[in-house]
This record gives C-alpha cells, sequence and structure tokens, in this order.
C-alpha cells in the first residue's frame, strides 16, 4: 500500500496539462467595422493565387480596388488594426482615399510569389513568347481573378479597379491588355515600364548595382527573406573591391538566380528589353479602360516609366479622356504619403494629400462608384516645382517641341548664346579606382534600415562640385523667372582617351547663398534632371560598340522629365563626370565585350575632354517655356 501511494504522488502530470497556452489559437473577429477574406482564387492553368478581400461591413453596390503585388498580400493586410482604415493602412495604395470611399479592398499574391501558386519570373513576359511560352501572364491572371471577383463578391457592383505602386504599378499596365470588361480604371503609379532605358536595371545601358540586393531577396526564395551580407560600412567600398558586377554577382550567389543570369546575358537593349517595354507594348493595344498615369518627379527607380507611358498612350486617345498624367515633387510612391518635403526641399503644402483628395478621389469615385459621379480632373495634373504649384494642363509637354539650346562654355560658364571661334575644351581624368560617388559617404545599402535612399535624387550637389573630376557650368544669377517643362536633351560633344566611357549630366537650379525665407536652401544645388549614359551605345542602343580613343563625338540623350522655375536670383548650372557609384557599376573605360564581366586589368584611368566652343559646342536642349 506504501509503494502504491508513492507511485501516485511521483507519477508525472501527464494526464492534466499546465500550459497555459492553447494548442492553436482560434481566430478572433477583431474586424469591428470590416469582414476579412482569403481566398485561392483558380486561374485558367489551375494555379492558385492567394487572395485578400476585405469588406466594409455592410458594403453593398460597392466597387473593388484591386493590387496585385510580389510584395506579399498577407503582410499588406496584416490583422493589426480593428478598423477598415486602419488595416488599408500597410497596402500598396492610398489607405485614406479607399477607406473614405468604402471600396472593397483586394490584394493579390502574383504567381509564385509568397503563398501563391505558379512559377515566379522577375520581369514577366507575356505569354506565348521565347521568354514565356506558358499560356499565361499577369494579363490573364488579372483576367481570371476579375472574373472570379465579379462573381464571387455579393457585397461589389460588379466595378473593377487596379492600382499600386512600382511593381505593383507595371501590374496595372499589365491588365491593360486584353482587359475583362469589368474592369473600369487602372492607376498605374511609379511604374516600372523599360528596366533599360530609365526604370530600375539599367539608365541607357548604365547597371544600377544598388538593385542587385532587391534581386537576391525578391529571388532567391519565394518569402522574398535572403539576406545581402556585406562586410563594409560603406557600400562604396564593398563595390569598389568586389569588381564587376558579375563579381559580385557569383561572390553573392545570384548565379543561381534565372533574373540575374538574363540581366548578364543582356547588356544591350535587344529585343529582350525592347520586346518587354510596356510603353511600346501598350501603344500597340487599342485603349478601353481609362488610365491615370502617375509619377514622381524625383523618382529614384522609376523616373522613366510614368511620363513614357504617357507620351506612347496620349497620341491614341483622341477625346483626350482616357489617358491622364499626373506628377509631383515625390520620391518613388511618396503619393501616398506626406508629401510635404523631400530631403530639404520643402514644397509649402503636403502635395500628396492635395492630389489624393484632388484627382485620386474624384478619378476613382468616377469609375468605380455605381453613381459615377462628375469628376473635375484635368488630363494632366503636374506639379511645377521653384513655383510650388499644381497645374492642371490638358496636354503634356507644355514646352515647345524644338528645345532652346543651353551652351557649356569655356571657364565654366554657361549660357543661352554660342560661344564659336575655334574648340576648345574642359578636361579631366576619370578614375574607375576612384569612382565619384553618388551620395556622400558612407553610402548604405540601398534599403537598410537607416538608408536615405529614397531622396537621393535631392542630394545637394555641392558636395561633388568641387572634385577635379566634376565639370561645373553656371550661368549668371536669373533676373527673370526661367520655366522648364519637358524633357531636356542632352547634346554633348566629348572625348575619352580610352575606348568606353560613362557621361552623367546634371540639370541643377543653384539657390542664392543668401536666401532669407529658407536658409538650410541658401547656395544649394538642387538638382531638377540628371541622368547616365554608358558610351558603348552611341550609335546603336542594341549593340555595344568601342569609342575612337581621342576623338571628339556626339553624344545625345533625354534627361527625366521636370516641370521647373528657375526663380530670379538663381543660377543654372551644369555638371559632367562619368562616374555615380556604386549606384551605377563602374565603365571600366576599356572596350571590353560585357561589362558585368570586366576584368580588374580592364579598369584604367582615362582623360575626357567635353567641347566648350566652335561648331561641335555642348549644349543641353532646353524644353524653355517662353
Ligand atoms: N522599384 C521596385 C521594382 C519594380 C519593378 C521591378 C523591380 C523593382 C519596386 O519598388 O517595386
Amino acid at each position: 500500500a506504501l509503494a502504491a501511494l508513492v507511485a501516485a504522488t511521483t507519477a508525472p502530470a501527464t494526464a492534466q496539462n499546465y500550459d497555459e497556452r492553447p494548442a492553436k489559437m482560434a481566430p478572433r473577429d477583431v474586424g469591428y467595422d470590416y469582414v476579412r477574406k482569403v481566398v485561392e482564387i483558380p486561374m485558367r492553368d489551375g494555379v492558385k493565387l492567394h487572395t485578400v478581400i476585405i469588406v466594409p461591413k455592410g458594403a453593398k453596390d460597392a466597387g473593388i480596388l484591386m493590387t496585385r503585388t510580389p510584395y506579399d498580400a498577407d503582410g499588406q493586410t496584416k490583422v493589426d488594426s480593428g478598423t477598415y482604415a486602419g488595416i488599408l493602412e500597410h497596402g500598396d495604395g492610398a489607405g485614406d482615399v479607399i477607406a473614405a470611399a468604402g471600396y472593397i479592398r483586394v490584394i493579390q499574391d502574383v504567381r509564385g510569389m509568397h503563398a501563391s501558386e505558379g512559377i515566379y519570373m522577375m520581369n514577366p513576359a507575356r505569354a506565348g513568347t521565347a521568354q514565356n511560352p506558358t499560356k499565361t501572364d499577369d494579363s490573364t491572371d488579372t483576367y481570371d481573378t476579375i472574373d472570379w471577383l465579379v462573381k464571387h463578391v455579393p457585397e461589389s457592383n460588379g466595378r473593377v479597379g487596379i492600382s499600386g505602386i512600382s511593381y505593383d504599378g507595371f501590374l496595372p499596365l499589365m491588365a491593360l491588355i486584353n482587359p475583362h470588361p469589368a474592369l473600369k480604371v487602372s492607376v498605374p503609379m511609379n511604374p516600372m515600364v523599360d528596366g533599360w532605358r530609365g526604370d530600375d536595371w539599367f539608365h541607357n545601358g548604365a547597371f544600377r548595382e544598388g538593385m542587385m540586393p532587391y534581386i537576391l531577396g525578391q529571388e532567391a526564395t519565394k518569402d522574398a527573406g535572403t539576406p545581402w551580407i556585406t562586410d563594409t560600412a560603406d557600400d562604396y567600398d564593398y563595390y569598389l573591391k568586389g569588381g564587376s558586377a558579375g563579381a559580385i554577382g557569383k561572390a553573392q550567389g545570384l548565379e543561381q538566380l534565372g533574373f540575374w543570369r538574363k540581366i548578364t546575358q543582356h547588356p544591350a537593349y535587344d529585343s529582350f528589353w525592347s520586346s518587354q517595354a510596356m510603353d511600346t507594348v501598350l501603344a500597340g493595344q487599342p485603349l478601353k479602360v481609362p488610365t491615370l498615369i502617375v509619377g514622381g518627379l524625383w523618382d529614384q527607380e522609376d523616373i522613366y516609366g510614368a511620363p513614357a507611358v504617357y507620351r506612347a498612350l496620349e497620341p491614341k486617345d483622341t477625346a483626350n479622356d482616357m489617358v491622364y498624367l499626373s506628377m509631383g515633387p515625390w520620391y518613388h510612391g511618396q503619393e501616398v504619403r506626406d508629401g510635404s518635403a523631400l530631403g530639404a526641399v520643402k514644397w509649402d503644402a503636403d502635395t500628396a494629400k492635395w492630389w489624393r483628395w484632388h484627382v485620386l478621389a474624384p478619378f476613382l469615385a468616377h469609375y468605380l462608384k455605381s453613381d459615377q459621379p462628375a469628376m473635375d480632373v484635368a488630363p494632366v495634373t503636374m506639379f511645377q516645382s521653384g513655383r510650388n504649384e499644381w497645374q492642371k494642363l490638358d496636354k503634356w509637354p507644355t514646352a515647345p517641341a524644338a528645345g532652346t539650346p543651353l551652351y557649356l562654355k569655356p571657364g565654366g560658364a554657361l549660357g543661352f548664346q554660342t560661344t564659336g571661334g575655334a574648340a576648345t575644351t574642359a578636361d579631366y581624368i576619370s578614375d574607375p579606382a576612384a569612382p565619384v560617388s553618388y551620395r556622400v559617404r558612407p553610402t548604405l545599402p540601398t534599403y537598410a534600415s537607416g538608408s536615405t535612399w529614397k531622396q537621393w535624387l535631392v542630394d545637394d550637389q555641392r558636395a561633388v562640385s568641387g572634385r577635379p573630376d566634376v565639370l561645373t557650368f553656371t550661368t549668371d544669377a536669373l533676373t527673370t523667372p526661367t520655366t522648364v517643362a519637358g524633357v531636356p536633351e542632352v547634346n554633348l560633344t566629348a572625348s575619352t582617351s580610352g575606348t568606353d566611357s560613362d557621361w552623367v549630366v546634371k540639370l541643377i537650379d543653384v539657390y542664392p547663398d543668401v536666401n532669407p525665407g529658407d536658409k538650410a536652401m541658401a547656395g544649394y544645388q538642387l538638382s531638377v534632371a540628371m541622368d547616365i549614359f554608358r558610351g558603348r551605345y552611341r550609335e546603336d542602343l542594341a549593340v555595344a560598340k568601342p569609342i575612337a580613343a581621342n576623338v571628339p563625338l556626339k553624344y545625345k540623350f533625354a534627361l527625366p522629365t521636370t516641370n521647373h522655375v528657375f526663380l530670379p536670383g538663381h543660377k543654372i548650372m551644369v555638371q559632367v563626370q562619368s562616374s555615380w557609384f556604386p549606384l551605377y557599376d563602374r565603365n571600366p573605360q576599356t572596350f571590353v565585350p560585357n561589362i558585368f564581366f570586366a576584368q580588374p586589368k580592364d579598369y584604367v584611368r582615362a582623360t575626357q575632354k567635353v567641347t566648350v566652343s566652335g561648331a561641335d559646342e555642348s549644349f543641353i536642349s532646353l524644353p524653355l517655356v517662353r
């Protein structure tokens, strides 16, 4: 009996569970004014796409606003708020406008990302092409999703819109190809349109190696969770010691990724890139869905796409009522955040909030609400920096098609009169061992915490204007306002002692040294348009050719869209340099077939000479409004 008693009192407490945590917490209903449903929507090939649908409680006859994304639909609709307005805060959209209108919000993982099935392609080619011989693409997936939504969401009025920023802004463009009849409106914001000409991957052939961590993260695993690991505090050091972009990619394991292999195999603007450029693709499609194209004048990721799509589609819009353009003084996607300032530059008001309530909200309402309320949205709504006011316009650009030359002159001068006389040059040495940094160092990895990457396009260019390898040309102080509205075009005549070279040209507003209204901006050098051109593509973007050493040659390329007033007392400045590191990989300055795989011996110093007088004097053709 004693043994039985001992056994009973020392027996392990298996029968009784003292753990206070439930084996699995049952979902709670914390959507006080919304219902969040998760569905796996089948596409035409059977692949299921993970889709979150948020319906405001009591909704009926409501429009649907959809975003398709590679950036985690569950994460973007994380239940950390009990209110509909709160849960929309993380999404890639204007949560305030969407919540106030009471649209049904749909966010879907694209094929192959996060919780959706199927394969992933970074720059997803259209179905039936060499890059994508399957029968599905983002156009068919959008179609199939809309078809399912209008049949399965009883609270909806059958009117669907699509919007999103960047990658999620490229997808509203794909939606325009063979659109579903229920697609009533598309709002591509900061869309990635042409990854070679001027959006994420290259600018005019110069590779943006600062995007390599993104490629690794996005493509290595479905949950986009692979970190880019370095051993330096400053990316400048990391990329400099790493050598070519190809060598750095190899060290980081990028060669395992299909998109990296494609990028490194297609450094030129061959049909891989030109066939997927969304501006040309859409130019060949009928215009069926009203589209509001949204861009940022200082978009550090996709500055090319929005005005390029507008340029391609506008000629088809004969009644001027299908294709709308809006550009604000914003970094990439700032239109859905606070738009009062960008870096040090203040705009005198919250430009993003104004735009959301005066342009986006009425535009969406007109096409998504059942009663289609009238709207007063101009075909073009552009922010004019300098004067800091919105303009409502019929067409863009407002400058005449023929630009006004602004000449680079001897002695660092800049002016609207040619110098004439004999050809003379302004010279510098470009050294790939000490490239011009694109920002004040240390340069943090693009998306690292603490990185101010978003605002780099408005950085004060005084940071580099004293360098001996940066040429600077400046006008006298202006006596009248000088307005540019459109695309400035670089017309550089220059030679290099190498056989390949990059040319970076910046159009800058120099603030007065005494600037009582805003002392932080005294003497500030604010770039209003700048870009890079890889010299090997001088004759043909599709075919790299060596540059004849020491021969003055012409380089012609467009800068990004600007809408700016240089105020009296300000000066106009142009800067020229040959590297922009480490955002852009270094040009070795020796011609090699593929710069991704340049060898250490190929990186050589070069003497650069820019022609500043004579018949071939360099100039910027300004979109001057007289
Ligand atoms: N700029 C990012 C991106 C777009 C498209 C392709 C790759 C990257 C983005 O913000 O989504």
